[in-house]
């Protein structure tokens, strides 16, 4: 590898290319399309948000992108409306929109985002208090309140604590984190026997609508992550209960070893029966939460079994299966779930080296696989040579994937790398130094 010093310039160097494009083609749109130059929007056609900048803003910080940070920040003050006659994503609008403009005001200090992240709150709470067991609706209308789709899943009922919570802590108004927590707390609540949770719920009702426990897997992966960090963040003893009641009995009833590498199989949640074996690129986040609540040999052991598939595939793909590592879904959406463990562990490790050197191989693979002319790009298919491309930068990619890359090499002198805590989605809502 290279000089930690070198990489960090160069993965700078790559965030600001890309950058230049999303402002050249994208500009106040959610997401660039780096191939044919254009864009898209990511909530609701014909409604931009500036998903990118609200997204990038902490990351813009901590690269010391100081010019870019503050464009950004005048383009929100000038330019984003809330007031939107469209149903917006409840979960989504949290952790990217709503986590945007709180990280961004923690790192530059400015009051008009914290207004802006107030202002969304109150236009997000009616998914909450308009729903009869406190479980928020799926999607909500940000201009009239009118909330639609009760059937919801638990990552997207229980993610919501970090964002909410921080916004009780900065406005001295509880009523946010109570939401969240109550919301929280019902998934809880329906636990099975076995302390397995399904992936849906009937937010009217309060019953179950399916009867699969896929693990620290999608549609349920950062209900276990958020509830760890609401404690790491606000020290509440219940969070940290319910994590550990739910994460012990995935370690118990669903950690499956073959042949020397973990996984989390997929069962059904009252009974404990095998559903199946199938594993998703998302999860690999989870190693980081493991080592984050103390378990780092079953972190170490969990993210070694996500490089053994980035070893095979080079990228990984969307989905395989694990018993004959078939894959189920070849795609590559420039994710950032093991870049994120892989800070986790750095971090938690002391700055262990392994995981600068697990993250580089990424880092490289991506630029040798998704670099345009206009920045980064999607693959469609890893297992083609070349590998296909799509055509899309997902904002996340430059508000997470860069971030995780840049602080692993960075010795960032924004961030305090003894004490902090990122959110689902990347934003740092503890360690930025000012
Ligand atoms: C991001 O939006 C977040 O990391 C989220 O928690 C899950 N997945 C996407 C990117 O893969």
């Amino acid at each position: 590898m290279p000089d930690p010093d070198q990489i960090a310039a160069d993965m700078r160097a790559e965030f600001l290319r890309a950058w230049e494009s999303y402002r050249r083609f994208a500009w106040g749109h959610d997401e660039l399309k780096p191939l044919s130059g254009t864009y898209q929007e990511f909530f609701a056609p014909g409604h931009p948000v500036g998903l990118t900048i609200v997204e990038s803003l902490d990351t813009l910080y901590l690269m010391a992108l100081d010019d870019e940070l503050a464009s950004s920040v005048r383009w929100i003050e000038t330019s984003l409306d809330l007031d939107i006659d469209a149903r917006f994503q409840v979960f989504e609008t949290v952790i990217r929109l709503l986590g945007g403009l709180l990280a961004g005001h923690l790192a530059s200090g400015d009051a008009m985002l914290l207004a802006k992240a107030k202002e969304l709150a109150d236009r997000l709470l009616p998914a909450f208090t308009r729903s009869p067991t406190g479980m928020p609706y799926r999607f909500v209308n940000l201009h009239s309140g009118a909330v639609d789709t009760p059937a919801n899943y638990v990552a997207e009922i229980g993610t919501n604590l970090v964002e909410l919570g921080t916004l009780s802590r900065l406005t001295g108004d509880d009523r946010y984190l109570k939401v969240a927590k109550r919301a929280a707390q019902t998934v809880y609540e329906r636990r099975s026997a076995l302390d397995l949770v399904g992936t849906t719920l009937d937010v009217e009702t309060g019953g179950w609508l399916d009867a699969v426990s896929p693990g620290p897997q999608p549609p349920v992966d950062s209900y276990y992550e958020s509830l760890l960090d609401g404690h790491r963040l606000f020290g509440d003893a219940d969070l940290l209960a319910w994590f550990q009641t739910l994460s012990s009995a995935l370690q118990r009833r669903q950690w499956d070893v073959v042949d020397g590498r973990a996984w989390y199989r997929r069962v059904q949640f009252q009974t404990g029966t095998l559903v199946d074996n199938h594993e998703s690129e998302l999860a690999a986040f989870w190693a980081g939460s493991l080592a984050e609540a103390g378990m780092p040999t079953d972190a170490r052991r969990f993210l070694d079994s996500y490089q053994s598939v980035l070893d095979r595939f080079v990228l990984f793909p969307e989905e395989w299966d694990y018993e004959d590592m078939s894959v189920l879904d070849p795609s590559y959406q420039l994710r950032p779930e093991y870049a994120d463990s892989c800070l986790a562990m750095f971090i938690t490790s002391g700055g262990s080296e392994e995981y600068r050197r697990r993250a580089y191989q990424l880092y490289q693979a991506m630029k040798a696989h998704c670099r345009v002319a206009n920045g980064y790009t999607i693959v469609t298919d890893v297992t083609r040579r070349p590998m296909s491309l799509g055509d899309l930068t997902p904002a996340y990619w430059f508000s997470e994937n860069m971030k995780y890359f840049y602080l692993l090499f960075a010795h960032a002198p924004r961030f305090d790398y003894k004490s902090n805590c990122l959110s689902t989605e990347g934003k740092v809502f503890l360690g930025l130094r000012r």
